[in-house]
């Protein structure tokens, strides 16, 4: 009933403005000028250790040691008899973020953004990784997504529903798959330390329980945004700028050999490497080069901001601008569509490829993602 004025309350905005009913992804629509993006600002950051426990510090933050351009390092050491992998079929939803912004609330609010009508000054709240699939959309032709969206206290929660499709991918894995997935984790294993002056121990146990994520504040055109990513590692220098300037992500891919694997890997690898690291302001990516039997025959590092350059020549590539500019408008999408302000009250966006995006809205249902112990430590 929105004629009841203590129900209305309870919503954003009372107008009349008609609510669209879905955002087109078609490329075209977002060739326009960059969209502002303010630099992103660390705000703090968060442990996940080897039990998935949280810890609001960054105990787990590793460091990077350059293993020179032609390592023949050997991923597939350690998969059957040193490798812990953290249970999938878990799903962790916004918990940690929202254990953060527990932890850091007073930091939040003294923020000099609180002008906003939220307390925590922000529009949005969700993870980086939910970001760089939006960021992506105009241009992925296989794998759709779902991001469940609830409005709670002027901040509107997006996190990720696995979709059907994924969750039949990911529980019908070949076991070749499944070991080129730890071939990352190897890798990291390979060129990071503990510590600042001690050297990567490649004899120990992989366990991708263990985390650090950043927590970042940055703001897409007229969108205040707080995300967290996990990062790989820093910069071991003491000199190395502050962060996120100093992190580095780590990757692996099959080495190139012919044109047409060099224009793949332009067209749709360095996509995805470019969102995920361009979203909080990380400058650097280290990318080893395996053949098919994981053996790391390259190390290359590839420079962010240079990427964009690097795809130029290639015919009917994607552009930074559209995929800022699509997020862009999805976040305002979003803001329209989700008005009543309610934790239990679940707004499904969803997306398949060569469709539009679409949503629908669900009550106290499955989708329901923010916990009770963080609706009552904010309300009180
Ligand atoms: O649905 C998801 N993607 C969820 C992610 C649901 C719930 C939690 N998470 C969280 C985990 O806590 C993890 O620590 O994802 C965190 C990473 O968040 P992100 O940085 O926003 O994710 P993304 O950018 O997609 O991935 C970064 C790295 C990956 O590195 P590569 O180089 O492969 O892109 O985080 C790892 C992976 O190493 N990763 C994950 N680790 C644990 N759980 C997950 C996951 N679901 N997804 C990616
Ligand atoms: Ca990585």
């Amino acid at each position: 009933d929105f004629s009841d004025p203590f129900i209305s309350k309870r919503f954003r905005a009372a107008d009349a403005t008609p609510v669209p009913r879905f955002l087109s992804t078609r490329a075209q629509l977002y060739e326009r000028v960059f969209p502002q993006y303010r630099q992103p600002v660390e705000i703090g950051g968060f442990s996940l250790d080897s039990q998935r426990s949280f810890f609001n510090d960054s105990r787990q933050l590793r460091y990077y040691v350059d293993p020179g351009k032609k390592p023949h390092f050997n991923l597939r050491d350690g998969y059957r008899d040193r490798f812990i992998k953290r249970d999938d079929g878990v799903k962790e939803k916004l918990d940690h973020i929202l254990r953060w912004i527990v932890s850091n609330r007073a930091k939040l609010r003294s923020t000099p953004t609180s002008l906003s009508s939220s307390p925590l000054g922000v529009d949005f709240v969700t993870w980086r990784g939910h970001l760089t699939k939006v960021l992506t959309t105009p241009y992925e032709t296989q794998e759709g997504w779902l991001l469940a969206v609830s409005y709670f206290r002027g901040t509107l929660y997006m996190s990720e529903v696995e979709t059907e499709a994924a969750r039949v991918n990911r529980e019908n894995r070949t076991e070749r798959h499944e070991e080129m997935m730890y071939w990352g984790y190897k890798f990291e294993q390979y060129v990071c330390a503990d510590d600042v002056n001690s050297v990567p121990d490649r004899g120990g146990v992989v366990n991708t329980n263990e985390a650090f994520c950043t927590v970042v504040q940055t703001r897409l055109a007229d969108h205040k945004l707080l995300f967290s990513g996990e990062v790989d590692c820093r910069d071991k220098d003491p000199a190395a700028p502050a962060a996120p300037a100093c992190y580095i992500e780590l990757k692996t891919s099959a080495e190139i050999c012919t044109p047409k694997q060099r224009s793949n890997f332009n067209r749709f690898k360095l996509l995805k490497w470019w969102a995920q690291s361009f979203l909080p302001g990380v400058p650097r990516v280290v990318a080893g080069f395996r053949d098919h039997d994981g053996v790391v025959v390259s190390v290359e590092t590839i420079h962010i901001s240079k990427i964009s350059q690097l795809i130029k020549n290639e015919h009917n590539c994607w552009k930074p601008t559209v995929c800022m500019n699509f997020c862009s408008d999805f976040l305002s999408f979003v803001k329209s569509v989700v008005k009543e302000d309610n934790p239990r009250l679940v707004y499904l966006f969803t997306w398949e490829p060569r469709r539009d995006v679409t949503y629908t809205v669900h009550r106290d249902s499955q989708y329901t993602f923010l916990p009770d112990w963080y609706i009552n430590e904010i309300t009180s």
